[in-house]
């Protein structure tokens, strides 16, 4: 009876003022820039912790930026140098880079079966082994790409790119920017909780254009699905040599590498890394000049 009672007192005392605290709590700051609010409150929607969504957008580089979601509607895979890794330069880096991480790379390949040349030279193609993972916070590119879900970011994005889009056609330009966008929206979540797992702010995380991570530039959402944990550490940190090398060759495993492989083969298995076929074919290229 008398527990009873002070509960009930408690619950008295308690109630109008969570109800007033509610009423008072002041809404979220707005992101810097307004072409993010959409992407906030779809955050929001998902359940995504607010106060940790204000911390996000309100870092400094956390800005909306046009010239990324401009690259999909510009860049063109086959303009791109991927002649440049073949050349003796790096070639000769990589080479200094398979000794330097010798023990790592065959304690990969023992486990999936990918060998150092190939591990190498698809980190060499992807980030130069490690020495460029992109300029901007990767999550402030997969939001301005995300941003493109509403009709007037992506009216803003087509008037940017003007005459350079690839996409004259006003509705295969929608198509395309809504396809995008759907896609980066979903990148931010698994980007987040990698962040929080590695103890840093996710505006720290460097990345592609694309909000592609680490040595071995891996996708946020494969990270949870395929990242190992090469050092032990009991983290994933993509930007330690011996998590991306790991990563890389679980990823590649999972999709189907095997040992004794024929060159179509692995064609085809680094064409799920990224589909690009010079860049497949730069990369068993690069393999190649690693065995000489
Ligand atoms: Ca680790």
């Amino acid at each position: 009876m008398r527990i009873g009672h002070i509960l009930f007192l408690v619950m008295a005392l308690t109630l109008p003022v969570q109800g007033l605290y509610a009423e008072k709590t002041p809404p979220l700051p707005a992101p810097q820039d307004t072409e993010f609010i959409p992407v906030l409150d779809s955050l929001l929607k998902e359940g995504l912790d607010a106060a940790r969504l204000e911390r996000l957008f309100s870092h400094p580089d956390m800005r909306f930026n046009p010239n990324i979601p401009a690259l999909f509607f510009t860049v063109q895979d086959s303009q791109l140098d991927y002649g440049q890794f073949s050349r003796p330069e790096p070639v000769q880096r990589a080479k200094k880079y398979m000794i330097e991480h010798e023990t790592t790379l065959k304690r990969a390949e023992k486990e999936s079966g990918v060998p150092p040349e190939i591990l190498t030279a698809l980190l060499l193609v992807e980030t130069r082994l490690g020495t460029f993972m992109g300029r901007n916070a990767a999550i402030a590119n997969l939001a301005s790409i995300a941003a493109m879900a509403d009709p007037d970011v992506q009216e803003k994005i087509r008037k940017h790119v003007g005459d350079k889009s690839r996409y004259p056609d006003k509705e295969a330009f929608r198509r395309r920017a809504e396809n995008r966008a759907a896609w980066a929206r979903k990148e931010l979540a698994p980007l987040l909780r990698y962040a929080e797992a590695k103890g840093v702010h996710p505006a720290e995380i460097k990345g592609s254009y694309a909000g592609a991570v680490g040595i071995c530039q891996f996708m946020p959402s494969n990270i949870e699905a395929y990242a190992a944990d090469g050092d032990g550490d009991g983290i994933i940190r993509l930007s330690t040599h011996e998590d991306a090398i790991f990563s890389a060759a679980r990823y590649l495993k999972e999709h189907g590498w095997k040992r004794g492989m024929n060159i179509q083969e692995q064609e085809r298995i680094l064409l799920t890394y990224n589909r690009s076929r010079p860049y497949a074919r730069a990369i068993l290229d690069v393999a190649d000049k690693l065995r000489e």
